[in-house]
C-alpha cells in the first residue's frame, strides 16, 4: 500500500480548510459540517488502522450531530464490541485530525509504525449516518478515507446511531446477536416485543397509545419502518417526521423537551395524559411527557426510565428465585429525587460517575445487570455472561426467567437506543397496568434548572468526586456550597460541557423560585 495515496486524496479532494484545533470529545469530532470533509476523510483512515490493529475486525463510523441544530455535524467511531472508541485512541484521532495535509502521510506512517499495525492484513468497516442534508457528502469523505488505505468498506446509508452499533456487534460475534442488517434488527426487537406483549396490549390503566415524536431525523423514518412490520402490537402516530420545512432537533426532540421543559412546537392536541415520546436527531436518547388535565406539561426523563427499569428488573429477579448482583448508574444530573427514591424505596445500588455514555456504561458492566441513564434519557442495561447464564437456567422453571431472557433481547446492550428503550418502557407499563399518572407518582422530581455560561476559557474549571465537586479555581467550590446552603434541599455543580465551549451549571432545590435563584446565584460565581 502506497501511503502516497492517502496524501493525494487528501489534497485533491479533501484539504484541509480550517487550522483550528479540534479534539475528539465525548461525542467524537463535532462541528459546523462545510469543516469537516478532512475530518470525515481522515476518520475514514484511522476506522481501517484500527480494523487492521484489532485483526481485521468491523469497527464502526457513525456520521451524525445527534441532538445538535442541522448545520453541524459530526463523526464518533464505534469499536468492535459496540462500544466507544478506546480512549487510547480517542488522542491518536485528535492528533490526525490536526495535522496538516503535507504531514499527513507521514504522520499515518507514524501510527502505523507505534501501533504496529500489519498495513497489508484484512481490514473491515461499516459506515452509517443520520438525515442532514451535508451526510451523504461527508459519508463519501469516510469510505474514500477507508479505500485509500484499500480497505473493504460497507455503507448502511441512514440508520440510527443504535442500529450502527448493532450491526457492528452482530458481524463481530456472528450467530450470538443476529445478522448485520437493517432487518434482523426490527426482527430481533419487534419479535421480543410482541413474545413480551403476548397479545395483551391493555392491562388495567395501560392504554395501546404513544404519540412519537421523531425530532424531524432518523428516528422518525425508523419508526415508520417498525410500525409497518409491527402487528399492530402499538398504535404509534408519528410526529416531526423529517419530511415537510421542519429541521432536525428544531424546536423539537428529546434534547428540546428535556432543557425547555416543554412539548415540541408542532404536538397536536391530544388528550390529557396521553404518552407521548420524543427522541433525539440520531435516536439514541428518549424521554416520556405528557399534558395532565391542568393543561401542565410533565416530563418522565431518563432517571423515570432508569427508577421505573430497575424497580422492575429487580421485580423479576427476586420472583425468579436467583441471585444476581444489580446496580444503577447515574450522573451528577440525576433528580436527586430519583437517587432518594431508588436508594431509599427500591434498596437499589446507585452509583455516580462523570457525565458522557463510556464512563455509564464502564461501571454497569460491574455488575451482574447493570442499569444505566443520563437524565437526558441516554441509556440501556447491560447484562454480564453469567447473568445470562442463570437467567436461562432459570427459565426452564420459571416465568420471570423467561420474560427476563425476552427482555434481553428487546434490549439494545451496545448502547443506549432510544426505540429500544421505548419498547421497554411500554412492555414495563403494560406489565404493571400503568399510565403516566402511576409512573409519575412514584416520587416527586425536584424543581431543576440548567444554565450555560460562556467563559473565556472554560478549561479553567475542573471537577472530580464524578463531576459534583469543583477543584480549579481553588475557592470556588466553597463559594458554591455557601449558595447552596441557603436553599432547602438545594444542590449544584458546575462542570466544562465536553461538546460545547461552555460551562454548565445545574440547580435543584425543593422549589421552582429557588432553584431559579440558586442557578441564578453559582452562575455568578462562574462568570
Ligand atoms: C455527549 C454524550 C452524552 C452526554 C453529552 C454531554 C455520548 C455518546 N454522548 O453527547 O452522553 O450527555 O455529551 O454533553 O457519550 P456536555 O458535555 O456538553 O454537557
Ligand atoms: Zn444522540
Amino acid at each position: 500500500i502506497n501511503l502516497r495515496t492517502v496524501y493525494a486524496f487528501a489534497r485533491e479532494m479533501y484539504p484541509k480548510i480550517s487550522t483550528e484545533y479540534v479534539q475528539y470529545g465525548t461525542a467524537g469530532f463535532r462541528g459546523k459540517a462545510e469543516f469537516l470533509d478532512s475530518v470525515m476523510f481522515r476518520m475514514g483512515v484511522l476506522a481501517t488502522l484500527r480494523s487492521r490493529y484489532r485483526g481485521g475486525a468491523v469497527i464502526g463510523v457513525m456520521i451524525t450531530a445527534s441532538h445538535n441544530p442541522e448545520p453541524d455535524n459530526g463523526v464518533k467511531l464505534v469499536d468492535p464490541k459496540g462500544e466507544m472508541l478506546d480512549a487510547s485512541w480517542e488522542s491518536i484521532a485528535t492528533d490526525l485530525v490536526n495535522v496538516s495535509d503535507q504531514e499527513l502521510e507521514q504522520h499515518v506512517a507514524k501510527i502505523i509504525k507505534d501501533n504496529n499495525i500489519d498495513i497489508t492484513s484484512s481490514s473491515h468497516v461499516f459506515v452509517g449516518m443520520d438525515n442532514r442534508y451535508h451526510s451523504p457528502r461527508l459519508l463519501k469523505a469516510v469510505a474514500d478515507g477507508v479505500i485509500a488505505l484499500k480497505g473493504n468498506v460497507r455503507e448502511f446509508g441512514i440508520v440510527t446511531t443504535p442500529m450502527l452499533h448493532f450491526f457492528v456487534v452482530a458481524a463481530n460475534t456472528k450467530e450470538a446477536y443476529g445478522k448485520p442488517t437493517e432487518e434482523a434488527y426490527y426482527e430481533k426487537l419487534i419479535g421480543a416485543f410482541e413474545s413480551l406483549r403476548n397479545g395483551q396490549l391493555e392491562n388495567g390503566n395501560y392504554k395501546n397509545n404513544v404519540v412519537f415524536d421523531g425530532a424531524n431525523g432518523v428516528g422518525a423514518r425508523k419508526m415508520l419502518q417498525f410500525i409497518k412490520r409491527m402487528n399492530k402490537s402499538l398504535n404509534i402516530s408519528v410526529i416531526n417526521q423529517g419530511i415537510g420545512p421542519g429541521k432536525i432537533n428544531d424546536e423539537c426532540g428529546a434534547d428540546y423537551v428535556k432543557v425547555q421543559q416543554r412539548p415540541p412546537i408542532s404536538m397536536p392536541i391530544v388528550e390529557p395524559f396521553t404518552r407521548c415520546v420524543s427522541v433525539d436527531g440520531d435516536a439514541d436518547r428518549v424521554v416520556y411527557f405528557f399534558t395532565n388535565d391542568k393543561g401542565e406539561f410533565q416530563l418522565l426523563d431518563g432517571d423515570r426510565i432508569a427508577t421505573l427499569v430497575a424497580g422492575y428488573l429487580m421485580d423479576l429477579v427476586t420472583r425468579s428465585e436467583i441471585d444476581l448482583r444489580l446496580g444503577l448508574v447515574q450522573t451528577a444530573y440525576a433528580n436527586g429525587a430519583s437517587t432518594d427514591y431508588i436508594v431509599n424505596e427500591l434498596k437499589f445500588p446507585v452509583s455516580c460517575v462523570p457525565t458522557g455514555v463510556k464512563h455509564l456504561h464502564h461501571k454497569a458492566l460491574e455488575y451482574d445487570i447493570g442499569v444505566y441513564f443520563e437524565a437526558n434519557g441516554h441509556g440501556t442495561i447491560v447484562f454480564s455472561d453469567h447473568a445470562k447464564a442463570t437467567i436461562a437456567t432459570a427459565s426452564e422453571t420459571k416465568d420471570s426467567a423467561k420474560t427476563l431472557l425476552l427482555l434481553i433481547d428487546l434490549i439494545n446492550e451496545t448502547v443506549g437506543d432510544a426505540i429500544s428503550d421505548m419498547l421497554l418502557v411500554e412492555t414495563i407499563l403494560n406489565h404493571k397496568g400503568w399510565d403516566v399518572k402511576d409512573w409519575i407518582s412514584t416520587y416527586n422530581d425536584l424543581p431543576n434548572r440548567q444554565l450555560k455560561i460562556k467563559v473565556q476559557d472554560r478549561n479553567v474549571i475542573e471537577t472530580t468526586n464524578a463531576e459534583r465537586d469543583c477543584v480549579k479555581p481553588e475557592g470556588l467550590q466553597t463559594e458554591i456550597n455557601k449558595v447552596v446552603s441557603n436553599y432547602k434541599r438545594g444542590r449544584s455543580f458546575v462542570r466544562p460541557s465536553g461538546t460545547e465551549d461552555i460551562v454548565r451549571v445545574y440547580a435543584e432545590a425543593a422549589t421552582k423560585e429557588d432553584t431559579e435563584n440558586l442557578a441564578y446565584e453559582v452562575g455568578v460565581l462562574v462568570q
